[in-house]
């Protein structure tokens, strides 16, 4: 059985107006990421996940292949919450485990982008038979209640790929608390979070060769064109990610190549960029164990377990209440 239960109406997208309003009138332009996925935007992240330079998909499956059973036996699970599910594939781990242990019973995916939410549900519905598929179509800082109540068996709420890197330090643990308050006794966060590892080899990991993160960048642009009626240029802008060591975060932006002005027509609104002006599009917090800890503990969650890769390139937690 599916139901789809969707909390963006038309009109409220993602609240793109707003944050395009309030980001590109800063004195440092920003955007928020969630912008970047609309239907093109998550073909070209499911591109990303199988580049040989981005690293932390491929290396959160081996974790999971490795440990899924483990966590379902630690866990208990009837039913999985996935949140920022994009195309579940990982997740299919986790599933099978809880199939193989005989307690699956509902899978609910929670993503900003309906496309991906109605294909996975399509697919796992046909894959799991008897599998009952709440999707939630919502955006993860406003909507979490809508994940439905949980029935009388335990929960893991997934945050899988190390999403949680794309929160300000901020709103991550504003965030954290509210899924604290989400979760009963026996239940559990199962967080993926990427590493702090050499610098080289995290840039590298959003400047790949074949220039699809760089085409993932500058998509937010063409969101703004299709949804706001904007004019940009999308060869007028290049891509950069660096990495702050002393952030300890990726930063992804994209550069004004000439001074121009951009037309945001649904808004009303003209921006000027500058020769080399940046506009902020995402930050990925890399983490170490003692601040992962250290976040969960402000937020009201306990460290219980840390997974790992043998280079200790990305950790995969489960955290409870
Ligand atoms: N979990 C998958 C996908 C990660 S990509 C993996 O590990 O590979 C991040 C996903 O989060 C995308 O599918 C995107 O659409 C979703 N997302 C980003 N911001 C969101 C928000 N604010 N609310 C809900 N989903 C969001
Ligand atoms: C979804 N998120 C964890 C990805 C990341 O690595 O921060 C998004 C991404 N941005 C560029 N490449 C991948």
């Amino acid at each position: 059985m599916t139901t789809v239960e969707c909390r963006l109406r038309a009109g409220e997208e993602r609240s793109l107006a707003y944050d395009v309003a309030d980001g590109l009138t800063r004195p440092f332009k920003e955007l928020p990421p969630k912008h970047f996925y609309d239907t093109e935007g998550s073909k070209l992240f499911d591109r990303i996940c199988g580049l040989p330079e981005y690293y932390p998909t491929r290396t959160e499956r081996a974790i999971l292949t490795a440990r899924a059973e483990d966590i379902v036996a630690r866990t208990d699970a009837a039913e999985l919450v996935e949140l920022g599910s994009g195309m579940p594939d990982k997740s299919r781990l986790l599933l099978d485990a809880m199939r193989d242990a005989g307690t699956l019973e509902r899978y609910v995916p929670f993503d900003v982008s309906e496309h991906v939410i109605r294909l996975a549900a399509e697919r796992l519905v046909d894959d799991y038979p008897g599998l009952e598929v709440h999707g939630v179509v919502g955006d993860f800082e406003r909507h979490l209640d809508a994940i439905p109540p949980a029935d009388d068996g335990t929960r893991v709420i997934a945050f899988l790929g190390g999403t949680i890197g794309n929160f300000l330090p901020g709103s991550r643990r504003k965030f954290l608390r509210g899924l604290a308050r989400s979760l009963r006794g026996g239940d559990r966060l199962l967080l993926g979070t990427d590493l702090v590892k050499d610098p080289a080899v995290l840039e590298a990991a959003y400047n790949d060769s074949e220039g699809v993160t760089a085409a993932f960048n500058k998509n937010v642009l063409a969101v703004c064109n299709r949804e706001l009626d904007a004019d940009f240029d999308l060869d007028a802008f290049e891509h950069v990610a660096f990495y702050d060591r002393q952030q300890e975060w990726i930063e992804m932006r994209l550069r004004a190549l000439a001074p121009q002005e951009v037309c945001i027509r649904a808004l009303g609104m003209t921006v000027h960029f500058a020769h080399r002006e940046e506009l902020r599009t995402e930050i990925s917090a890399k983490f170490t164990i003692k601040r992962l800890g250290a976040d969960l503990a402000a937020s009201g969650l306990e460290l219980r377990e840390v997974l790992t890769d043998p280079d200790e390139l990305f950790a995969l937690s489960l955290a409870r209440r």
